[in-house]
């Protein structure tokens, strides 16, 4: 009988989320620009599908000071198989930006992940590969000279489960944190003004993977490399134990470096129960996202780079395309909903900024 109150709970808040209905939200009257609330710059991830319709860039102006591009300046996007470049999409997000007067960040230059066949052809070639890579840095690190506020230089170094590092054609073309000393030099020289990146994910949530990351950021300011700021993701879901956020945000700012909080949003159905224990869930969710905002708000001055937030509305997010654990429409993972109605997670991160500016 509980049980089945519970579930017919859980049904009627999935559905009200769905529909864009975020009552507790709506009481709270209409929501304040969160650029207005922030001393430092509040950041968005966007594709230029998006930023084509008028609600979506209208919305996304009124709150943010700052762009990342979700994939279109990926090398996936703008290295093409026979070694040439395309620049259209990523040069129309960084036309966005500096038409809307917004920051753009920019993401990014070397990556595991990617894997192109360009470079896949010289595999194996020394000095070939050596300069295609420092060829691709300073054309696409140098196009946004200037505009650019900084770089994700290097994205996911660290092994998923936090120990070691990853293998990639990068390490094992160029050799195992060489590549990433190469990548900083290359994006310094392309452009000396960006504030230049390591990035990863599961920090919070995975000590030992801090702990490995960290010792990699320790090798590469020892070894000289130009890493000039922090990047932690911060995809995270709803069970993350409060708490976990702050330390490793504190922790990661011991190196007196600016720190980026940049792929932000907190998942509801990456947390077992989301059938059941909806309103639970979404009361964490808000929780984890004030924690969020008010570790970042916390550190030094200097230190706060960004905030970012990965994606605008919740049909916008990743983790509704995402290829291996697809989320159902009723995860609802970012601070609006589907329909650009500001949510209760929008009002922990306001209310934890409000009085700073
Ligand atoms: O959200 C991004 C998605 O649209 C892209 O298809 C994908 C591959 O480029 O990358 C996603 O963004 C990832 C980010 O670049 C690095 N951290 C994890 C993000 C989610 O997968």
């Amino acid at each position: 009988m509980r049980l089945a109150r519970r579930s017919f709970l859980a049904a009627a808040a999935a559905l009200a989320a769905c529909k864009g209905r975020d009552a507790g939200a709506q009481s709270r009257g209409p929501a304040p620009p969160l650029k207005s609330l922030a001393p430092w710059p509040v950041g968005c991830a966007v594709m230029t599908s998006e930023l084509a319709d008028p609600a979506y860039a209208q919305l996304l102006s009124r709150h943010f000071s700052q762009l990342t591009p979700e994939w279109e300046m990926k090398m996936e996007y703008i290295l093409k198989d026979d070694g040439t470049f395309r620049f259209d999409r990523p040069d129309a997000i960084a036309a966005f930006a500096r038409q809307h007067g917004m920051r753009l960040y920019a993401t990014t230059l070397i990556w595991y992940a990617q894997n192109p066949p360009a470079f896949q052809k010289l595999g194996g070639t020394g000095q070939g590969f050596a300069d295609a890579y420092r060829n691709y840095i300073l054309a696409v690190a140098g196009r946004y000279r200037g505009q650019a506020a900084g770089w994700d230089t290097v994205n996911e170094a660290v092994a998923e489960d936090g120990e070691g590092l990853r293998d990639c054609i990068w390490s094992r073309n160029l050799g195992q944190d060489d590549y990433m000393v190469r990548a900083f030099e290359h994006a310094q020289e392309a452009d000396p003004g960006a504030v230049l990146f390591i990035n990863d994910y599961n920090l919070e949530s995975l000590p030992r993977k801090r702990a490995t990351f960290m010792r990699l950021v320790e090798r590469l300011l020892k070894r000289g490399a130009p890493l000039k700021g922090i990047g932690t993701q911060t995809h995270i879901d709803a069970k993350l134990q409060p708490g976990a956020l702050t330390t490793a945000i504190r922790e990661l700012a011991g190196f007196g470096l600016p720190i980026h909080v940049s792929e932000l949003d907190v998942s509801l159905n990456r947390a077992a129960g989301l059938l059941t224990d909806r309103i639970d869930l979404e009361a964490r969710q808000a929780r984890l996202y004030g924690e969020a905002a008010e570790a970042f708000a916390a550190l030094p001055e200097r230190q706060r780079f960004a905030f970012t937030i990965w994606g605008l509305r919740d049909k916008d997010s990743w983790l509704r395309g995402e290829k291996e654990n697809p989320s159902p429409p009723w995860d609802t993972p970012l601070l609006f909903d589907d329909l650009g109605n500001p949510k209760t997670t929008f009002w922990a991160v306001a209310d934890a900024w409000r009085g700073r500016k």
